[in-house]
């Protein structure tokens, strides 16, 4: 039965990416290498997050949804003592499908002098939070221990910032620290759909400049008890907004990230509901236009799978709302068009490595799945435009010489000392079992 079953899911799955993707040698015709995956390491769930651990041993931190921190050899073995387990801080998670768990892991920038962690989870519901809303998600600091720098201090945590979420979805959740020294935490719009419902105001979350809900935040952590605000926040005075915004008008910025080259710009791909998928390059300040726009469109709260002709270009104070740098259609919202490439986007990073310079500067990105039940996530990447003013980005999916396609889920990214980077993986739509990856983009 069981056997049979994955038969015909294999089928349906060839068939879907014969109908969608052209296919294109995956070498170049000058006789570069290819790209391809290298499995490094396996056994995990959904892991969301992979970092260096800063002390000099090129080993890697892998975040794992479900609670689990893991050390890694540079060569992919597994340390049997993890570096954090913080299964118990978490709040109750659904065994299935669910966006709450460990979301984000960092590292203070002087990691090596401080010790300093950071995370963002999702906490068990406050008391001071409605009773109807879900959880809480807590964004902390944590030390080492004082001779171990791969074992978290359990007792070491501040809490530096929580906020109440009405729905167990869209949360975001990345946390990285921007070249100014900051924290950027990426927060998602509360959950539901349309940005409406329990816990969200009538103009949505995205535009309220009174909640942290649909935004990224930027805090010193350096500064302050927890932590302190930037003078040059957009709301630092707390008159127009909250002072911990930095940019507004999110969705679900699932995953975000700093170039570590170029002009270090910071990188969002902003999940879309149903019609379009996004990348934004964050501003200060800059208003990304949920739920009024979906990625280069009218968003419509009445109807979503038809973009309104016509809607404001401008926010609430006459800010302009501010496109993505790039769109792909949505298979969820868009079916029977070939163009549509997947159903939620996963944020990547700028490649900055050496192993595969035909990526040098592009954006490397995916997508969760092509579809919600079966395991078929795809790569992309995206090039900037070399014409003057030209502000949008291209996309071409990234293939592989080999495997051809990853058959899994893609969770999420990440990027070594040296800038190589690597794909994280769940063969599940569910945060059960053991079928997480972790794999290196490789030349092939
Ligand atoms: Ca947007």
């Amino acid at each position: 039965m069981k056997t049979k079953l994955f038969a015909r899911a294999n089928v349906l799955l060839a068939s879907i990416c014969l109908l969608n993707f052209t296919p294109r040698p995956a070498s170049a015709a000058d006789g570069t290498p290819g790209i391809g995956l290298k499995l490094i390491a396996e056994g995990f769930t959904s892991p969301t997050t992979l970092i260096p651990l800063d002390d000099g041993s090129g080993r890697l931190l892998v975040a794992d949804q479900i609670g689990i921190i893991s050390v890694l050899t540079k060569e992919g073995a597994k340390a049997e003592q993890p570096f954090f387990d913080v299964r118990s801080r978490l709040t109750k998670l659904i065994e299935g499908f669910d966006e709450r768990g460990l979301l984000g892991l960092a590292l203070h920038p002087r990691f090596k002098e401080n010790r300093k962690v950071y995370l963002e989870y999702s906490a068990p519901r406050r008391d001071t939070a409605p009773s109807d809303w879900d959880s809480t998600l807590h964004v902390s600091e944590f030390r080492v221990s004082e001779n171990d720098a791969a074992r978290v201090d359990p007792a070491s945590e501040r809490v530096l910032l929580e906020i109440d979420k009405p729905y167990f979805n869209h949360n975001a959740g990345c946390i990285a620290f921007g070249p100014d020294g900051y924290l950027y935490i990426s927060v998602g719009d509360g959950g539901n759909a349309n940005d409406e419902g329990r816990g969200h105001p009538p103009q949505g979350n995205g535009q309220d400049t009174t909640v942290l809900l649909g935004k990224i935040l930027r805090i010193d952590v350096d500064r302050g008890n927890p932590c302190s605000i930037p003078s040059d926040n957009p709301f630092a005075d707390g008159k127009k907004g909250r002072p911990e915004i930095f940019a507004y008008g999110m969705r679900n910025a699932w995953r975000i990230s700093f170039d570590r080259g170029g002009n270090h710009e910071l990188f969002a791909g902003d999940v879309g509901q149903t019609m379009f998928e996004e990348v934004d390059i964050i501003v200060k300040g800059g208003n990304y236009g949920w739920n009024i726009r979906e990625g280069f469109h009218c968003f419509n709260r009445q109807d979503p799978l038809h973009p309104l002709e016509d809607c404001p270009k401008v926010g609430a104070s006459g800010e302009p709302l501010l496109d993505p740098v790039l769109e792909y259609k949505n298979i969820n919202g868009q079916r029977k068009d070939p163009e549509a490439r997947g159903i939620s986007i996963t944020g990547g990073h700028v490649y900055r490595g050496k192993a595969l310079p035909q990526l040098e500067g592009k954006y490397v990105f995916g997508d969760w799945s092509r579809n919600f039940v079966l395991p078929d996530g795809v790569l992309f990447v995206a090039t900037r435009s070399s014409a003057p003013g030209e502000k949008k980005w291209t996309l071409e999916p990234l293939e592989l010489v080999s495997p051809k396609k990853i058959g899994a889920f893609v969770v999420g990214f990440g990027q070594d000392a040296e800038g190589e980077l690597y794909v994280l993986t769940n063969g599940r739509n569910a945060i059960t079992g053991s079928t997480g990856k972790v794999y290196k983009l490789v030349p092939m």
